[in-house]
């Protein structure tokens, strides 16, 4: 299972589920979309959306995309 949090620096819900990074156990991949657009394209291609923040769960290829940092966060803390 891949991770890769879609984010951006100034977002208070990014930084709300930036700050729990630390205390979880998988590894997160950071995609800043203001520094590089493609990653806001891919996600917006992906759910139609580009809001942030936004989990991609990589399993083997298939892709589940979450919203809403209070679900990202409860979803990492629980792995
Ligand atoms: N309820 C959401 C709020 C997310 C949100 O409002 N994100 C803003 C940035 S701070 C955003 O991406 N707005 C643009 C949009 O929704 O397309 C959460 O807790 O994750």
């Amino acid at each position: 299972m891949k991770y890769a949090l879609y984010y951006y620096d100034a977002c208070p819900f990014c930084q709300r589920v930036l700050r729990t990074l630390p205390e979880v156990k998988v590894e997160v991949e950071k995609r800043n979309v203001m520094k590089d657009r493609s990653f806001s394209a891919q996600q917006h291609k992906a759910t139609g959306r580009t809001t942030v923040p936004c989990l991609l769960i990589d399993n083997d290829g298939e892709e589940t995309w979450m919203y809403e940092s209070g679900d990202i966060i409860n979803y990492l803390k629980s792995l």
